[in-house]
C-alpha cells in the first residue's frame, strides 16, 4: 500500500452574520461538507487548521440591528453566542471560531490594508453617493429603495430587485429614497480607495478556467467565468459607515473597511488567533506554497472568494492562493426557497428541541440531499424515510444484531478465528474498496457519493448476515458462527471509524460499545492483527430510533403556521 504523505490544510468555512441564527441550508450547504472533510484529514494524519467565525460588520449587520432597535454590539453578542452553539451542538469542530469584532482581526485587517496602500496598489476615487440629509449619512446600496427599471416592483434595494433578480446600481433606481427615513436621498460628493480588479482580470481568468478547470466544480468555474466576460471593474473597499473597521481615507474620518475587504480576512486572523493560543506558526498556514487552502461556501459567495479574495491575497505578497473552492448551490425547504424573512427554515436550536440527541439524523440527511450540483429540496417526509429506512432499519439494524450475537453467543467477547471461508474474504474485499472510494469521493468532494457509501458497508453487512444466517447454525456449526460474527465484527469496526466524519456522535457510541476509541482511520489496514480479544462488548445502545408519521406531520404543520 502507498502511505500518503502528511499534508497541511487550511480549512474556511463561510463566517456567517451575526445577524440572525442559524438553519438547515447553512449547514448542509457549507458547515456540515466543511466538517465532514476537516475531520476526514484529521482522522488520516494531517496536519488541519479548520477556522471560521462570526462575521460582524456590514450593512447587513447594521440593518439587522436598526429593524431590531438594538445597537449593532448588542446583536452581534447576541447571534455570535447562538450561531456558536448551534455549530457545537452539532459537531462542527473548527480549531478556531473567532469573531471579526475582536481586536485581533481589525489590526490584523488595517495592517494588510495599509500595506496595500504604502504599496501604491490602490486608487483614490471621487464620486457621487446617495446621501441622506435628514439622517446626516452615506446610504449603503442596500439603504435604498426604489422601483426597478423593470417597472414591476417599487421595493427594489439599491444592489438588487428582488422581483426580477436583477443587479442593480443605485442610481437605476426610479424615485430612489432611503430606507431609513424614507426622505430623498442628495447626491453627494465622496473619496474612496479601489482595488483594481480589472488589473487582474487576465490573472483569474487564467488561474481559474485554464490551470483549473478540470478540477474545480463546474458549477464555480462557470460562474466566474460569466463574472470575467462582464469585465472586472475596480471596487471600492472603504464605505461611508458608521460601523465597521474605521479608517481614514485621503485623511477624511467617517469610513469603515468595505465588509467584503475585511470578512475574507478574517479566516487569517482567526488562524493568527489559533495560532497564537497552540504556540503554532501561523504562516505555514497561509504562506506556504505546499499547503492546501479550501474555502467552504455557498453560490452566493464564489465572486469574493474566486475573484476578488484572491487577487487580495496576490496582492498582499507571498500567501498561497486556494486549491479549491467547492461551493454548493441552495438548498430549499418543501419546496419553497428558505427565507429568513417569511420564517420558511428549520432553526438549528428548534430541532434540538423536537429532536434531541438527533444531531447526526440531521447531519445526515442534510448531507444526504447536499445541493452539491444543483438545487435541492428538503422534505421533512425524506427526513423522515432516510431515518426509519437507512439509519434505523440498515446501520442501526446491522450493529445491533451483530452486536448482541456476540454478547449472546460469547459473553461479549470477540471470537478468535484461525481461518476465514471466501465468503469472508469477499465481503471485507468489498467492504475496503467502499472505504477506499469514500476516500477519493472525499478527496473530490463527492460528499453525497462518500455518505451512499458508508450506508452500503452496513448494508452490505445485512446481506452477510442474511446469506450466512449464522442464528440457524450456532449448534450445528460453532466455528462457522466464530467465523461469521468475527467477519461482521470487522465490518462493525470499519462503519465505526469510517462514519466519525459524517456521524461523529453515533461513532463515538459505536467505538464505545466495541472497544475502538483510540483507533484512527488508517488504523483499519491493519484491524486483523489489532482485534483485542480481551474486550467484552458490555452496553447495546440503540443507535437510531424510528421516528413516527405524527412527529414529521408535527413538524409540516409547525412550519406552515409559523411561516409569514
Ligand atoms: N458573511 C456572507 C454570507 O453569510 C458572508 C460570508 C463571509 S465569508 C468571508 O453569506
Amino acid at each position: 500500500m502507498i502511505s500518503k504523505n502528511k499534508e497541511t490544510f487550511t480549512i474556511t468555512a463561510a463566517l456567517p452574520y451575526a445577524n440572525g441564527p442559524i438553519h438547515i441550508g447553512h449547514l448542509s450547504g457549507v458547515y456540515i461538507p466543511a466538517d465532514i472533510y476537516a475531520r476526514y484529514k484529521r482522522l488520516t494524519n494531517n496536519d488541519v487548521a479548520f477556522i471560521c467565525g462570526s462575521d460582524e460588520h456590514g450593512v447587513a449587520i447594521s440593518l439587522a440591528s436598526k429593524k431590531a432597535s438594538v445597537s449593532p454590539k448588542e446583536l452581534i453578542d447576541k447571534y455570535d453566542k447562538i450561531i456558536k452553539s448551534s455549530f457545537q451542538e452539532f459537531g462542527i469542530l473548527f480549531d478556531n471560531y473567532s469573531r471579526t469584532s475582536k481586536k485581533i482581526h481589525h489590526e490584523t485587517s488595517l495592517k494588510l490594508f495599509e500595506d496595500l496602500k504604502e504599496k501604491n496598489l490602490f486608487s483614490l476615487i471621487k464620486s457621487e453617493q446617495f446621501f441622506d440629509v435628514e439622517e446626516n449619512q452615506f446610504l449603503a446600496d442596500r439603504y435604498i429603495v426604489g422601483t426597478c427599471p423593470c417597472g414591476k416592483f417599487d421595493e427594489a434595494y439599491g444592489d438588487q430587485c428582488e422581483k426580477c433578480g436583477a443587479t442593480l446600481s443605485p442610481d437605476e433606481l426610479i424615485e430612489p429614497r432611503s430606507a431609513i427615513s424614507n426622505s430623498t436621498p442628495i447626491l453627494k460628493q465622496t473619496k474612496h480607495y479601489f482595488i483594481k480588479l480589472n488589473e487582474f482580470e487576465e490573472f483569474i481568468r487564467n488561474w481559474i478556467t485554464v490551470e483549473n478547470k478540470d478540477k474545480w466544480k463546474t458549477n464555480v468555474v462557470g460562474q466566474v467565468k460569466s463574472w470575467l466576460d462582464n469585465g472586472l471593474k475596480p471596487r471600492a473597499v472603504t464605505r461611508d459607515l458608521d460601523w465597521g473597521i474605521p479608517v481614514k481615507v485621503d485623511n477624511e474620518d467617517g469610513k469603515v473597511l468595505y465588509v467584503w475587504f475585511e470578512a475574507p480576512i478574517g479566516y487569517i486572523s482567526s488562524t493568527i488567533e489559533w495560532a497564537k493560543k497552540n504556540n503554532k506558526d501561523w504562516e505555514k498556514y497561509w504562506k506556504n506554497p505546499d499547503t492546501n487552502l479550501i474555502h467552504f461556501i455557498g453560490k452566493d459567495n464564489i465572486v469574493f472568494h474566486c475573484i476578488i479574495f484572491p487577487i487580495m491575497l496576490k496582492m498582499f505578497g507571498n500567501f498561497i492562493l486556494p486549491k479549491n473552492v467547492p461551493a454548493n448551490e441552495f438548498l430549499n425547504l418543501e419546496g419553497n426557497k428558505i427565507s429568513t424573512s417569511r420564517n420558511w427554515a428549520v432553526w438549528l436550536h428548534e430541532y434540538l428541541i423536537d429532536f434531541p440527541d438527533m444531531q447526526d439524523v440531521l447531519r445526515y440527511v442534510l448531507i444526504s440531499t447536499c445541493p452539491e450540483t444543483k438545487d435541492n429540496d428538503f422534505t421533512w417526509k425524506d427526513f423522515q424515510a432516510r431515518n426509519n429506512s437507512e439509519l434505523v432499519a440498515i446501520y442501526g439494524n446491522f450493529a445491533n444484531r451483530v452486536l448482541s450475537l456476540i454478547k449472546k453467543y460469547y459473553d461479549g467477547k470477540i471470537p478468535k478465528v484461525k481461518s476465514r471461508n471466501r465468503v469472508d474474504d469477499l465481503v471485507l474485499e468489498d467492504v475496503k474498496v467502499l472505504k477506499e472510494e469514500i476516500e477519493s469521493y472525499l478527496d473530490s468532494f463527492k460528499f453525497r457519493e462518500a455518505t451512499k457509501n458508508l450506508m452500503n458497508i452496513a448494508r452490505i453487512g445485512n446481506k452477510y448476515l442474511a446469506e450466512t444466517e449464522p442464528w440457524k447454525i450456532k449448534e450445528s456449526d460453532p466455528l462457522r458462527v466464530e467465523q461469521i460474527l468475527h467477519t461482521s465484527f470487522i465490518i462493525i469496526s470499519y462503519l465505526a471509524i469510517v462514519s466519525e466524519p459524517f456521524l461523529p456522535f453515533t461513532s463515538v457510541k459505536l467505538k464505545n460499545m466495541i472497544g475502538l476509541n483510540d483507533y484512527s482511520w488508517d488504523d483499519l489496514d491493519k484491524i486483523f492483527g489489532t482485534i483485542n480479544y480481551n474486550f467484552t462488548i458490555v452496553d447495546i445502545e440503540i443507535l437510531f430510533k424510528r421516528i413516527e408519521d405524527s412527529e414529521i406531520e408535527y413538524q409540516i404543520d409547525k412550519l406552515k403556521k409559523s411561516a409569514s
